[in-house]
């Protein structure tokens, strides 16, 4: 087992001032100038991988900046920190947990151990455990409580039990049972459920709760509503027949009154936000079929051998998180915007939020120090054309750069006259605009009045990545989430942080479970928060002892 580096905070690394030096040195360069001065630059900046194609040659960048990064990461013990990745050891250090989301892809006869132990057959037994019941389900073998068939599944989990399954299901909808109904409740909100259901039939409707811990106030209250109205509609012995969990946590799910029987487990080495591929994917597989599932898994598979074995230069995932670490470390770009030029690809950028923010969103080093630099951007974004709509006005002109992620498809699922060629001359447009804008001169020519040329120039410069890939497939959606997995996983190294815990959820938990009974105690019952949160309280209290006007 080797060391995980814990020391040097990445500003005291040498190639740390190196980057910085080569910042001020290329300061002023811009993409125009940069393409003009190399017109074979997009045949040297790009690379191709388990099914995608990845443009990053709009970056403000040369090609300095990269072997600097790719020397940085080296530095960093980037190739040695993948293996631990890989080899299970617990580089979760915060939480002392091994980070093994890449063994819930690995094939039978791959052997990989935690604390001694090979999770591969593990993985495999649920995967077919899995694949029977979504056979059963949907094939109709398995009935309700009144003999009909599950016609409707509700998942009930929220965050990475919530995000994943409901990106997977409207990313592949178009590979779903149509005959099916499939929802998704996380808000702990009433009206998540209410909607959820309100024209579903119980009888035909089967509840998935997705919990590792089976103890989320969300969920868990969600659940319970959830059991509450099956019970009123059927009786008490239909929770049997219409409940199943995905959980780590047997005894609660046996205390809720399911029975493991219908339990399917996942291990504590799978991080929420780094589980839809595992039994939380459940409701994906019911959806998509054993099958489809399964070739998801594939191309996950295929981007995490890439990210394994494919020399840094030529590294998707690699590359991309080394230009997230430079434009938001180096160049100061606080966010990042992800449009996916695909409809069905519309909670992707919901989904990536988690993934990136969560796992990046630190400001501690693994050895505890403060970090004196940026970490994680914000990740943001809305599926193409309908950005250009709103706030692209935005990334053209504001005065922040916002790097984005440009994503396409070569083909259409559903080839219709000339949308798709609109939809991809739109993502292509959009990705030269920014990087070239439009200069006083070039609006002069075209006659523009004079007092509009400056609010019509566009100062270009702004960097995009372009990932195109043929058709959205199953495999290529593994692909795609695998190379976003392992992109903030090298950001993460980079930064020095553990990626894979999330301590910075927790206080706001604990002062909901203190606020929640003052909310309903007696108008005068002292409150102890500061002046702000009590006058809230109070408010509220108020209004709750008034009832609705
Ligand atoms: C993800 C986080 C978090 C988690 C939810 C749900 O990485 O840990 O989003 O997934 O809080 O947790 P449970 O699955 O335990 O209900």
């Amino acid at each position: 087992m080797t060391t995980i580096d814990r020391g040097i905070p990445l500003s005291r690394r040498e190639g740390w001032q190196r980057l910085q030096a080569h910042k001020t040195a290329i300061g002023a360069l811009d993409l125009s100038f940069l393409f003009a001065d190399d017109p074979f630059r997009a045949e040297h900046l790009n690379a191709t991988g388990a099914g995608l194609f990845f443009d990053y040659s709009k970056n403000r960048i040369t090609t300095g900046t990269l072997e600097l990064l790719l020397d940085l990461a080296r530095e960093c013990h980037l190739p040695a920190r993948i293996e631990q990745m890989f080899g299970g050891e617990k580089i979760n250090v915060t939480e002392n947990r091994a980070v093994l989301h890449v063994a819930l892809r690995a094939p039978k006869d791959e052997v990989i151990r935690v604390d001694g132990k090979n999770v591969v057959p593990e993985v495999h037994a649920v995967l077919e455990r899995m694949s029977r019941f979504a056979n059963r389900i949907r094939d109709g073998q398995w009935r309700g409580q009144t003999g009909k068939p599950i016609r409707n599944v509700v998942n009930i989990g929220i965050g990475g039990s919530d995000l994943g399954p409901v990106m997977a299901y409207e990313a592949l909808r178009n590979y779903t049972r149509r005959d099916m109904r499939f929802r998704f409740v996380s808000n702990i909100d009433p009206t998540a459920f209410f909607e959820s259901v309100r024209d579903l039939d119980p009888a035909e409707t089967l509840f998935i709760v997705s919990s590792k811990t089976f103890t989320t106030l969300e969920t868990m209250t969600n659940a319970h509503t959830a059991r509450e109205w099956t019970r009123q509609a059927l009786g008490d012995p239909a929770i049997g027949r219409h409940f199943v969990a995905v959980s780590t946590n047997e005894e609660a799910v046996r205390q809720f009154g399911i029975d493991p029987e219908n339990m399917f487990g996942f291990w504590d080495w799978v991080g929420g936000r780094y589980s839809m591929d595992s039994a939380i994917g459940l409701s994906t597989m019911l959806a998509v079929g054993s099958e489809n599932f399964h070739d998801m898994l594939g191309g996950f598979r295929e981007m995490d051998l890439h990210f394994r074995s494919t020399p840094f230069e030529k590294n998707l995932p690699v590359i991309h998180g080394l230009l997230c670490v430079w434009e938001g470390t180096f160049m100061g770009s606080a966010t990042r915007g992800v449009f996916p030029y695909d409809q069905y690809l519309k909670r992707f950028p919901a989904y990536l939020q988690q993934l990136t923010m969560e796992s990046n969103g630190k400001h501690a080093t693994l050895d505890g120090t403060r970090v004196d630099y940026d970490t994680g951007p914000v990740f943001w974004g809305e599926p193409g054309t309908n950005g250009q709509h709103s706030f692209y006005q935005l990334i053209h002109q504001g005065t922040r750069i916002i790097p984005s992620d440009l994503i396409g498809f070569l083909h259409p699922l559903h080839p219709s006259g000339s949308h798709h060629d609109i939809l991809i001359a739109n993502l292509l447009a959009q990705s030269e605009a920014l990087a070239f804008g439009r200069t006083r001169e070039e609006l002069e020519k075209q006659g523009v009045p004079p007092e509009q040329i400056p609010h019509r120039i566009c100062e270009g410069n702004r960097p995009t990545n372009v990932i195109l890939a043929e058709r959205l497939t199953p495999a290529v959606l593994g692909s795609l989430i695998a190379f976003y997995e392992h992109s903030v996983f090298t950001q993460g190294v980079l930064w020095g942080i553990d990626s894979f815990d999330q301590w910075g959820v927790e206080l706001g938990k604990i002062l909901a479970q203190k606020i929640l009974p003052e909310l309903t105690a007696s108008p005068d019952d002292p409150l102890s928060h500061d002046s702000s949160t009590n006058a809230l309280i109070v408010r509220y209290r108020k209004a709750r002892a008034a009832g609705p006007s």
